[in-house]
């Protein structure tokens, strides 16, 4: 792992250390180029793919969909097939292991409860002369959960999505996962979708299954919002379709930044950093510590701990890419460097991780002291694994009961209060040229 020092490095050079690129800057693998040009018959950006797939089944429906599923997954599919029926949610349960559905259950359990506690309330409150005001918070009635395919097809982000959609009280939430070449799909994804409340799940990935939720086809139904992490296609996609629903946001790499003082354990720190780079190349994994010695002993352990890793290709690759250990002044300004960041998850394993907290401005999740490393978060505290990455926690919310809500104004006046504010708004109307305006108050008033 690279170390640096900030003492070292200029203000410019500081914040370029925590510089991403846009999500929709990434350049493609030569493998995804190659199957492009095997899709497609020609050179294609990530743009044109999007825009070409959404398109077609913008205007071809359930057709458009079995045939970039064939072309993409490889999977012949029809439409009375796309849909996973009762015998294979049935099949599913008999592949499982026993011992991973309580677990899915009690990882459900704990969201739930942390979940309910966001629920919104409905309110009324009363003003002069009779007034009524009201807030009514109503839940979506059908969103659609995006699950990728391949090794990134984890039960946890089925729960993540599907748990608070369920306790906002949407009553329909549909789910899309690439299928496999034989047509089927992991057998944990859909026991953790039936028990965390998922009506219908379609075997279909990438920008189609996107466009499919957002527009409708003949077989999957149109949703009001899709939610979930998805590769480049997937979140161009959800860019290109919001306004045609609402979506929830666009999801990059997996992060994790740690602050970490001499009192942390150096064992600890190393495997909180390769949880995070193991999901994906592009990951980043960032310690920023005010001692020296912690970050040599850190540094040493990422080796040991690496190299017995089954994915450490794709760990190492995400240091070699991202990795870094930055040596700060003292602990405030590692959290000055942290806030900086944004970072998607950010630990804090220092003597007192209260104190720092209420300097955190940044940050997607945070995680206090040595025994809440991240991975507590992805699968069973409670709170939500769906985070803002590449920056975007400056903006973002961590997804939550209220991403599957939407908020109704009520206003219920009297004839007096109405008359009492009658003049304001005869005025107002008239400075704006609407004489219709005026007329509906001033009738009220005679
Ligand atoms: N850490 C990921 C979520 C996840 N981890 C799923 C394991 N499974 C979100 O950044
Ligand atoms: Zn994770």
């Amino acid at each position: 792992m690279k170390i640096v020092v900030s003492t070292d490095l200029t203000a410019q050079e500081l914040v370029n250390l925590f510089h991403k690129p846009a999500f929709d800057e990434v350049e493609l693998s030569d493998n995804v180029r190659q199957r492009v040009r095997e899709v497609f018959g020609r050179d294609m950006t990530a743009s044109e793919v999007v825009a070409q797939i959404v398109g077609d089944v913008r205007r071809e429906g359930d057709d458009a969909l079995l045939r970039y599923t064939r072309a993409i997954d490889g999977a012949e599919l029809s439409p009375a097939t796309l849909a996973v029926s009762e015998a294979e949610f049935a099949a599913a349960v008999g592949m499982v292991d026993c011992a991973a559905v309580a677990a899915i259950r009690r990882a459900i359990a704990n969201v739930r409860r942390f979940h309910a506690e966001q629920l919104p309330k409905s309110w009324f409150t009363e003003r002069e002369q009779g007034a009524i005001l009201g807030q009514k918070c109503i839940p979506l009635d059908r969103v659609g959960i995006y699950v990728p395919g391949g090794t990134a097809a984890y039960p946890s982000s089925v729960i993540m999505n599907a748990v608070p959609a369920a306790v906002a009280g949407v009553k329909e939430i549909i789910m899309t996962v690439p299928p496999h070449r034989d047509g089927s799909i992991n057998p944990y994804v859909l026991v953790a979708a039936r028990e965390a409340g998922v009506t219908q799940v379609f075997k279909v990935g990438g920008a189609q299954a996107i466009a499919a939720m957002a527009f409708g086809t003949a077989t999957i139904p149109k949703v009001d919002k899709i939610v979930g992490p998805g590769n480049l296609f997937v979140t161009l996609a959800k860019k290109a379709v919001y306004g045609h629903c609402d979506i929830d946001m666009l999801a990059g790499p997996s992060e994790i930044l740690i602050i970490a003082d001499s009192t942390a354990d150096p064992r600890y720190i190393a495997a909180d950093l390769l949880s995070q780079a193991e999901h994906d190349p592009l990951a980043s994994s960032i310690l920023i510590t005010d001692s020296t010695a912690l970050a040599r002993q850190v540094a040493a352990e990422i080796e040991v701990q690496l190299a017995a890793l089954p994915r450490r290709e794709i760990a190492a690759a995400a240091l070699r890419r991202a990795g870094l250990i930055i040596i700060a002044r003292d602990l405030f300004e590692a959290v000055e460097l942290a806030n900086m960041s944004a970072p998607e998850h950010l630990e804090i394993v220092t003597a007192d991780p209260f104190s720092l907290l209420p300097y955190v401005r940044h940050a997607g999740a945070v995680f206090l002291g040595p025994y809440s490393p991240e991975p507590l978060g992805d699968y069973l505290a409670g709170p939500n694994h769906v985070l803002p990455t590449g920056g975007t926690a400056r903006f973002y919310s961590v997804l939550n009961v209220e991403t599957f809500m939407k908020k109704t104004s009520i206003i219920a006046y009297t004839k007096a209060a109405l008359a009492a504010v009658s003049d304001d708004i005869i005025r107002l109307a008239t400075v704006e040229g609407l004489q219709a305006h005026a007329n509906a108050v001033r009738l009220r008033k005679e």
